[in-house]
């Protein structure tokens, strides 16, 4: 995971951590800006281990603060990395004294600097990669992205402690990595990555056996084929064509609106991998239309926007104007320019009567129907068809709750077991 040295955890971190335990998934973090007036790292450390509950190593530390930064120190060895000079660089550390280092800013000073090196090695816990591996402890190296700094740590970290490929659990068995058959699953898609094509890609994760271009594939949730004429390898603006692909490795597939996060391919096996969840939002909008001539259009814009999780949609079952559900306001002004950018849809936010949306789950159909009748005018779809109550208060929430005993409130959904209501 990034963290911005000036923010700390993002809600968006915090989600992508919860993905990462829920699956059992280790996590390399990297605390980006330190170029920047950030915050104390000691501060930092705290906070990864408070709020996430997991122990932080430092593997390297930052050198000055802001402006004053010059470079990072290997925690273990006391190894240097200087700012100036070893940006880029992911190779052998310098040999440099302390007096050395702060000799390189006048706001710096060697007995400041001892104290602090002598307080991590003390406070901090050491890496230990049993632990890393079993996702409760977190290396952390300091840099800037845009200085690439640091960078170069990171990729090592990743080269040398990345897993392997794991078994993945999907309905109705365990696959492992190491099966022949190809296997994979949609984890994230992407509409209108080069705006002029209007194109879509939906990005999976091979979970075992071998993908070849060209190759024949059947999408698990609607026993269609589909062939991989296309698939890609991405690296940050650079794509290509994806020959051949192995379990583990991520594979950018263009389609147009077929394939969902969630979808399981395989080369003609019944299964859906689980465990891909969808979280509930924390904020709630209205979106009011002006052009009302357009609303055909805006249904199908947010469905492809929600597809690609970029935002959540909630349809009331009383017929209300449609409900958009996202995890921080910046979401907000992303679906907005895109809505204008994309669709040529101008909207508008309004704050709606609403604060929580929980997807409804019970023993039953019957329970979550006579649920559902009971509050006609706080019950939504998702665009699955799942049921959502809608709380306008905390207390809304935990007392309808209450009494209602046979249904619960969840505010995260697994993909596949989305059909709760079976
Ligand atoms: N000084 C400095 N700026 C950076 C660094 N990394 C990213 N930025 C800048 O910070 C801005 C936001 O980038 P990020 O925070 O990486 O991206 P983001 O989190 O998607 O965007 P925000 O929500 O605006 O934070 C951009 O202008 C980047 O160029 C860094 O290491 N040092
Ligand atoms: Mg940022």
């Amino acid at each position: 995971m990034v963290i911005d040295g000036a923010k700390g955890i993002e809600p968006r971190t915090r989600k992508l951590f919860e993905v990462c335990r829920l699956r059992d998934i280790p996590i390399i973090t990297f605390i980006n800006k330190m170029d920047r007036e950030s915050r104390d790292p000691f501060d930092l450390i705290d906070e990864i281990e408070k709020t996430l509950a997991l122990d932080a190593a430092p593997i390297t530390w930052p050198v000055g603060r802001g402006r004053d930064f010059v470079g990072t120190i290997d925690v273990e060895s006391g190894g240097v990395r200087l700012l100036d000079g070893d940006a880029g660089s992911g190779g052998r550390l310098r040999e440099m004294s302390l007096a050395t280092i702060a000799a390189l800013n006048s706001n710096l000073n060697a007995a400041t600097l001892g104290g602090e090196l002598d307080l991590v090695r003390q406070a901090c816990k050491r890496f230990d990669p049993l632990a890393f591996a079993e996702g409760h402890m977190t290396p952390i190296f300091f840099g800037s992205a845009l200085k690439n700094f640091g960078v170069g740590d990171l990729l090592n970290a990743l080269a040398d402690l990345a897993p392997p490929p794991r078994t993945q659990a999907a309905d109705k068995r365990v696959v492992s990595a190491t099966e022949l058959g190809m296997s994979a699953f949609v984890f994230k898609i992407q509409a209108n990555m080069d705006p002029n094509h209007r194109d879509r890609i939906a990005f999976v994760r091979l979970c075992s056996g071998k993908l070849t271009r060209g190759m024949k594939v059947k999408q698990a949730r609607t026993a269609k084929a589909m062939s991989l004429r296309a698939p890609q390898f991405f690296f940050a603006q650079d794509r290509a064509l994806a020959e051949e692909a192995y379990a583990g490795d991520v594979v950018g597939i263009p389609n147009h609106g077929t394939l969902r996060i969630g979808d399981t391919l395989t080369e003609g096996e019944d299964i859906n991998f689980v465990g891909i969840p969808n979280f509930a939002p924390e904020i709630l909008r209205r979106i009011r239309l002006p052009d009302a001539m357009k609303a055909k259009k805006l249904k199908r814009a947010l469905q492809e926007l929600s597809e690609e999780g970029v935002a959540q949609v909630f349809r009331p079952t009383d017929g209300s104007a449609l409900l958009v559900g996202v995890v921080g306001p910046l979401q907000l002004d992303v679906l907005k320019a895109r809505l204008f950018a994309e669709y040529a849809l101008e909207i508008d936010w309004s704050t709606p009567e609403f604060q929580f949306a929980r997807w409804i789950a019970a023993d039953n159909r019957k329970m979550i129907d006579r649920f559902a009748t009971s509050y006609p005018s706080a019950i939504a779809e998702d665009f699955d068809g799942d049921l959502v109550f809608l709380a306008r208060t905390a207390f809304d929430l935990e007392y309808t709750g209450e009494h209602n005993g046979d249904i619960t409130f969840s505010d995260v959904k697994d993909i596949h077991r989305r059909k709760q209501r079976v």
